[in-house]
C-alpha cells in the first residue's frame, strides 16, 4: 500500500514537471517576458515577441510608442495600415491623397524614406529620445509632427561645434528632408540623432 501511494505520488510529481516544462512562464503571447524587457535597450512587442528596437526591427515597418504607463513602450507592426487599424488612428492622420502612410493624432512620426516611406517610428509622449536607441540615427527622411505642440530634431556635433537643431510646428509635414537646408550646408536628410517631443 505504501509503495503504491509512493508510486502515485511520483506519477503526479512527474505530471506536474511535464506540465511545468510544457507551459511557458507566460502562456499569453501578449505578455512580455520581464527578463527580455530588462535586457533590451528599447523593448518593443512585435508579433507576440519582444524585440529590441536598438538592435533589430526584425522586419517590422511601423513601431508606435504607447500611452504612458503601458506595459511595453513600443508596439510594432508589419505595415502602416496594420498599425493604423490596431492603434485606432483617425483617417485625419493620413498623409496625402494616396493614404500610403499615416500618423496618428498626437504622434510625432519619423519615416526612413521621403514621402513618408516606412519604416516609421512614432512618439506620443513628451520626452527626449536618442534615435540610436531606435535604430533610427541618421535615417529620418520625412516626418509628420501630428501634435498640438512643436517637436525638434537634433544633429549631434563634436568638439566646439554646437549641436544643430530644427523645430517643426504642430501638424507640420515634411515630405522630404533633403529639401530642408542644414545650417552648415547640405540638408537635414539622414541627419537627425535625437527627437524632442513636447
Ligand atoms: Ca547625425
Amino acid at each position: 500500500m505504501y509503495r503504491t501511494a509512493q508510486n502515485i505520488a511520483a506519477m503526479c510529481l512527474g505530471a506536474v514537471i511535464v506540465l511545468a516544462t510544457a507551459t511557458p512562464a507566460f502562456s499569453d503571447d501578449s505578455v512580455p517576458n520581464p527578463s527580455e524587457l530588462a535586457a533590451a535597450t528599447t523593448p518593443a512587442l512585435y508579433q507576440g515577441e519582444v524585440i529590441d528596437l536598438a538592435e533589430d526591427w526584425e522586419g517590422a515597418q511601423a513601431c508606435i510608442q504607447q500611452e504612458a504607463g503601458a506595459l511595453i513602450e513600443f508596439v510594432c507592426y508589419e505595415d502602416v495600415a496594420t498599425a493604423a487599424a490596431a492603434e485606432s488612428w483617425e483617417e485625419a492622420g493620413e498623409i496625402g491623397a494616396s493614404s500610403l502612410s499615416s500618423c496618428g493624432a498626437g504622434h510625432m512620426c519619423l519615416y526612413q524614406f521621403k514621402g513618408y516611406g516606412t519604416p516609421l517610428v512614432s512618439f506620443n509622449q513628451p520626452g527626449t529620445y536618442n534615435l540610436a536607441d531606435k535604430f533610427f540615427r541618421d535615417r529620418a527622411s520625412s516626418l509628420y509632427n501630428n501634435r498640438s505642440t512643436k517637436s525638434t530634431l537634433v544633429d549631434f556635433r563634436s568638439g566646439i561645434i554646437r549641436d544643430r537643431s530644427i523645430t517643426f510646428d504642430p501638424r507640420q509635414t515634411i515630405y522630404d528632408l533633403a529639401h530642408v537646408a542644414y545650417p552648415d550646408g547640405g540638408t537635414w536628410d539622414n541627419k537627425a540623432d535625437r527627437v524632442i517631443v513636447r
